[in-house]
């Protein structure tokens, strides 16, 4: 058996996190020969419930289970980790403008990037899940300048999975058919699904569903609409897909890419595709033998081009809002 590996979750007692414990529980994430320490932080009012589900954890008698520990205290909480999944943020309010949100999890994640650099492993990895997760990803990262910035990522794997489904469901195909599909810019409402390069069955998509109004239109709109339509039906917002894609993105990006695919994560920008460097912003990714590095040389017309500026713009937008929590 391997050494235990630790990891942290934050908002571990919230609806994504109770989906996606007991899969980290049981090798699903890391391996079924990989054991883990689970290091799960709440804030104070959430530390009840943790406890709850560190009772349901034990309940679990999980093979691969080798500890769990549960904090409110950040250098606890990031100490020695290998892996981190930011999950906790404060939801938005009704009568919040995005800027009042990005600033008030934006100072929560100065203290967790600090923590992170003070505590974790070298080699520590770190996905930000909760939103708007790209510019939280960003002012972590900025405020743990000691962690190499190639080992930052933001979740947008529900957005690929999502873009998937709609896909398959157009063309009468199982999702498995459906592949290379790079989602770019934001996780927001901005985000463009890149269907040009995107293929089923080997195909293009746009060889396979010539219908291109519906993929320039009512395609993107659903995939970028998907998480209010969520809200809408449920009551409340994703939670398993969710958890599921945080679990796709970790293997991911910890096992070799298949050749000629990709996945899409948020990742810090080198300027490739003329992305603003130091953006945490959505490409194709391929991952080899640990490392993950930008799809270089696709394709992109005038409308994919357009709309990837637009959800960059907002990345900027949103970098400068919360300028003042970024050290220089
Ligand atoms: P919940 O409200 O169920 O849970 C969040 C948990 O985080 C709560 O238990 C809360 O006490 C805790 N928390 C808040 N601030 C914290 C802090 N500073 N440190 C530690 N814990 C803290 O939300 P849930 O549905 O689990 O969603 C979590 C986050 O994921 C939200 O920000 C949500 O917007 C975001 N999402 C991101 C997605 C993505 O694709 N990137 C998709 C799903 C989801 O909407």
């Amino acid at each position: 058996m391997k050494k235990a590996i630790r990891v942290a979750v934050t908002g571990a007692a919230g609806q994504i996190g109770y989906s996606l414990l007991p899969r980290m529980a049981s090798g699903q994430v890391f391996g079924a020969d990989q054991p883990v320490i689970l290091q799960l932080i709440e804030i104070e009012p959430g530390m009840a419930a943790l406890q709850g589900v560190a009772l349901e954890l034990q309940d679990g008698a999980f093979p691969l289970l080798e500890g769990i520990e549960t904090t409110s205290d950040l250098h606890r909480g990031f100490d020695r980790i290998t892996w981190a999944l930011l999950i906790g943020s404060v939801p938005r309010k009704a009568g919040m403008e995005r800027k009042d949100l990005l600033g008030i999890n934006g100072k929560i994640f100065v203290g967790q990037g600090q923590a992170i650099e003070s505590n974790a492993a070298a080699g520590v990895r770190i996905l930000v899940v909760g939103n708007p997760c790209n510019t939280n990803c960003l002012i972590a990262m900025n405020n743990a300048p000691a962690i190499p910035r190639d080992r930052w990522f933001a979740m947008m794997r529900l957005d690929e999975n999502r873009a998937k489904a709609q896909l398959a469901q157009k063309a009468g195909v199982p999702w498995r058919e459906v592949s290379n599909m790079a989602i770019w810019g934001n996780h927001s409402n901005t985000q463009f699904p890149d269907f040009g390069n995107a293929r089923i069955g080997g195909r293009p998509v746009p060889e396979v569903i010539p219908d291109r109004p519906w993929l320039e239109g009512e395609f993107i709109q659903t995939v970028q609409e998907r998480g209010a339509a969520i809200i809408k039906a449920r009551g409340s917002s994703s939670a398993f897909s969710a958890a599921h894609a945080a679990i796709e993105t970790v293997r991911s990006l910890t096992t070799d890419t298949p050749p000629g695919d990709w996945h899409s994560v948020a990742l810090c920008s080198d300027g490739s595709y003329r992305i603003a460097e130091g953006l945490i912003c959505g490409f194709p990714v391929s991952s080899k033998d640990q490392k993950a590095s930008i799809v270089p040389g696709l394709p992109h017309d005038d409308f994919a081009r357009e709309r990837i500026d637009k959800s960059v713009r907002e990345l900027q937008e949103e970098r400068a809002m919360v300028a003042d929590l970024l050290p220089p």
